[in-house]
Order: C-alpha cells, then structure tokens, then sequence
C-alpha cells in the first residue's frame, strides 16, 4: 500500500508547489463548470489565470452557507448526476439541508485523509474501531469507518446511541478506539461508571472527539474517565467531512490535511487575513474535490493558526480548537458570550460535570442568563447545602470568565438530556424581533 502520509513530511517549497498546481486547476474547473463560480470569478475580475502564488488566493471571492442555500439542493456541483456516488446532508438549525455530493475520486480522497487521520493516533492493523458516530446523512459515521478500514483496523460500524449495546462492544470485543462526539464520549464514560467497569480493564487507547465544541476541561475529563488519549478532530460537511483536521499525540493544535485543502483565517467583519496566530474565521478552498469544489468557503469557526513546525514532523500548518461559530455568539445585556467559554469556567469549578445548558430569558426588556449544570454525584450525595455552596462558586467563576452575572442552577446529576450526536447546550427563550 502507498504511504499515504508521507505528503505530511515533505519540504514546506514542495507542499506549496503541489498546493499551487491544484489551486489553479480547481478554480480553473470550478470557473468551467459551475455558474455560480463564473459569475463570481467575472465579478472580482479573477481567473485561474491569475494564480501565479498561493498569496493570489486573496484575489478569489469567498463563498459562504447561504450559496448552499440559493443553489439547493444541487447548484454548487461540478460533476453531472451521473458521477455522483455518494449524497450526505447536514441539518441547519432552521430551513433546508445543506447537501453535498461526492464522486467516487472524491470518496477515495476521504477515505485517504481520513486513513490519516486515525493514523495520527497510530490506529493501524489490530485496532479495534468502535465508531459512534452516527451512521446516515451525517458525515461522522461514514467518514471514519471508510479511513479506519483503510488503515487495515476492524472497524465496528456501531453508530451513536444504544449505550448497553456500546458498553458490551467495549468490554467484549475489546476496542482500542473510539470515535464519538465529546458529548457523547463523555456519557459513555458515565455508562462505564455505572456499569461499576473499571475503565483499566478496557483496551481503549485512544479517541477521536470532534463535530462540535469542547474544552481542555473536557480532555481531561475523558482521558482520566475513559483511560485514553483524546485527540481532537475537526471537519465540515461542506468541504468534506471530517478528515479536515486533526491533532497528533503532541495535542498542540490539529494539524489540517493541506495537501487537500488550503486553509486561510480571516478577520469576519472585513475579511482580511489576521496576523498568525491571532483569531479569525476559518476559510477553506478545496484542492481536489470533483464534486464540490470550494473557493474561499467562510466556515463560520473561530480559530486561529499556527504555522511553527511541530515537534512530531509534520509539515501541516495547525488550527487551535475551535472555541466558537460567528453565529453561536450570544449576546446576553450587550455582553459577548460564547458557549464554550461557559465550559471552560465550569470545567474548572470542582464538583460539577461537563454536563450543562444555558438558558436565556427575556423579562421586562432585560436578558437573564441561567447556567444549568450537573452536580457530581458526591456533591448530591452531600446535600443541597453542598449543592448551593457549588453553585455559588460557579456563579463567581463564570463571572470571571464572562463577565456577566448568572443565575446558576446545579441539579441532579443525569437530569440535563444526553444527546447521542452533536449536544444541544443553547436555549435561548428570548423572543425572536
Ligand atoms: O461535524 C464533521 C465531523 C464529524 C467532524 C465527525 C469531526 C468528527 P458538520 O455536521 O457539517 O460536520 O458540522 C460542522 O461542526 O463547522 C464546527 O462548527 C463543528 N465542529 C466540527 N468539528 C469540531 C471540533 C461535522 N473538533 C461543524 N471542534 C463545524 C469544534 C467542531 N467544533
């Protein structure tokens, strides 16, 4: 079998040459064959032409969710009907899916970043793949299954939910690896402790966690309670999958599979380049998707870029966790707030579990904020004393963090609803002007 990941370790020259060859043909089809792309590139008065270095990008247009909208369900493609092989779809929060199609050269692009992905955990022949994510519309499931099998592991095409079915695949057939959401993983953890396991017996060894936002807390919370090393994983439907990025054992930032996909971070109200390292929004051009190809696709996630090697060799630019969405930002009595900066003050208040819903209210022209959060089982066992001092400490943590007084609820534990994908953390009861 071909080394997939040896383009991780070439010369930084030879990426750019290889980046550069595949942008120009990219924008060259896409201009070619998809309306939408023509006219955008007629507009800015850009062609494929122009590309002489990979900082010509800046002269391309962007491209962004709503073009998924206007050409629904199949505007965007490239390809005729008849070369798609594959059709996934992720649900938006309101209106219609957003579709995207792949060829069979578009399948075995996935699957090969995906291979390399695992393998950035060492997954390899002999692992044993318990891959919850779900199975279906949602990327997660396929995507990991087709790279898991690639790299010569067994895979069990588990899906998400079904947590005794779950318990048993572990124990019985002893998986070395797992692939979940953070959420979920996290649940599955609680299920382990439950069942009174003793997460040492298991043969977990590593996991790979992502489709949704999570924290340092987080990590800890599932290498301590599932005995594993959790990398963090970062993709999109639009532009594949996941496959797009994801950390090595040095957890320093998630390494994106540039030979494929060309990353830019941009500041979202002027769409300028930031300076490295700072945040901005992340924008993906597609190097070699048939299908879809994308120019400048604004993903909406917050993050930031670091462009120092890493200690493990790789050449790959690397994205820190995405610590928020321009569109999940809550603006709460004019004060910014992100959900996961509410993970990150309740992950460190001892006592409370990374289990938590934020509730905003409206009420006489005022926003109110409440912080539901569960309380660890020793702390319900110790009383409801026990339960309002932690919630009174939660309150001065999250203060910190935010900026902004909450109203803090520490409940029960296993009384905030556990989701078996991506977990819902927002409710926001305000009315809608
Ligand atoms: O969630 C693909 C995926 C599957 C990634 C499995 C990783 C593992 P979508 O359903 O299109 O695709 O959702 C994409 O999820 O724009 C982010 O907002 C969020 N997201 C994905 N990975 C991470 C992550 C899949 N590691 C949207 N950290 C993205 C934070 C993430 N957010």
């Amino acid at each position: 079998m071909k080394d997939l990941a040896a383009v991780e370790r070439v010369s930084r020259a030879e990426l750019t040459r290889l980046q550069l060859g595949r942008l120009q043909e990219c924008v060259a089809r896409a201009a070619a064959r998809v309306p939408l792309y023509r006219e955008r590139l007629r507009q800015a008065g850009a062609s494929a032409n122009d590309i002489r270095s990979l900082d010509d990008l800046k002269r391309l247009p962007f491209t962004a969710k709503s073009d998924f909208r206007d050409t629904y369900p199949f505007g965007m493609l490239a390809v005729p009907m008849d070369e798609i092989v594959r059709i996934h779809a992720s649900s938006g929060t309101t209106g219609k899916p957003t579709v995207v199609a792949y060829t069979r050269g578009d399948l075995q692009t996935w699957s090969e970043v995906m291979a390399r992905t695992v393998m950035a955990g060492g997954v390899g022949p002999g692992d044993v793949v318990q891959n919850a994510y779900g199975y279906g519309l949602f990327t997660g499931g396929l995507g990991f299954h087709y790279g898991a099998e690639l790299v010569g592991a067994a895979v069990i095409p588990i899906s998400g939910g079904f947590t005794e079915r779950q318990l048993l695949a572990l124990r019985d057939f002893g998986s070395t690896v797992l692939c979940a959401t953070p959420s979920y993983g996290l649940h599955l953890a609680e299920a382990v402790e439950e069942a009174g396991i003793d997460p040492k017996t298991l043969k977990l060894r590593v996991g790979f966690f992502g489709a949704e936002p999570w924290t340092e807390g987080m990590r800890r919370a599932l290498e301590s309670r599932l005995n594993l090393m959790a990398l963090n994983t970062y993709g999109i439907s639009e532009v594949m999958g996941p496959g797009v990025s994801v950390e090595c054992s040095e957890r320093r930032g998630m390494h994106v599979a540039e030979d494929h996909f060309l990353a830019e971070i941009v500041d979202p109200a002027t769409l300028q380049p930031v300076a490295r390292g700072v945040q901005g929004e992340l924008v993906i051009t597609t190097l070699t998707k048939e299908a879809l190809p994308l120019i400048r696709y604004r993903t909406r996630d917050l993050t930031s870029m670091d462009p120092e090697p890493c200690a493990c060799g790789r050449v790959l630019v690397r994205i820190g966790r995405i610590t928020g969405r321009t569109d999940d930002m809550l603006i709460i009595r004019g004060v910014n707030v992100y959900p996961s900066q509410v993970e990150h003050a309740l992950t460190q208040v001892a006592g409370v579990e990374p289990h938590y819903l934020l509730v905003i209210r409206r009420a006489d022209m005022l926003d109110s904020l409440e912080v539901r959060v569960e309380a660890t089982a020793a702390v319900a066992a110790a009383g409801p004393d026990a339960m309002r001092g932690i919630a009174a400490q939660a309150k001065r943590k999250l203060h910190e963090v935010i900026g902004l007084t909450a109203d803090v609820d520490v409940v029960p534990p296993k009384t905030i609803e556990r989701s078996i994908g991506k977990a819902k953390r927002v409710e926001d009861l305000r009315p809608r002007d």
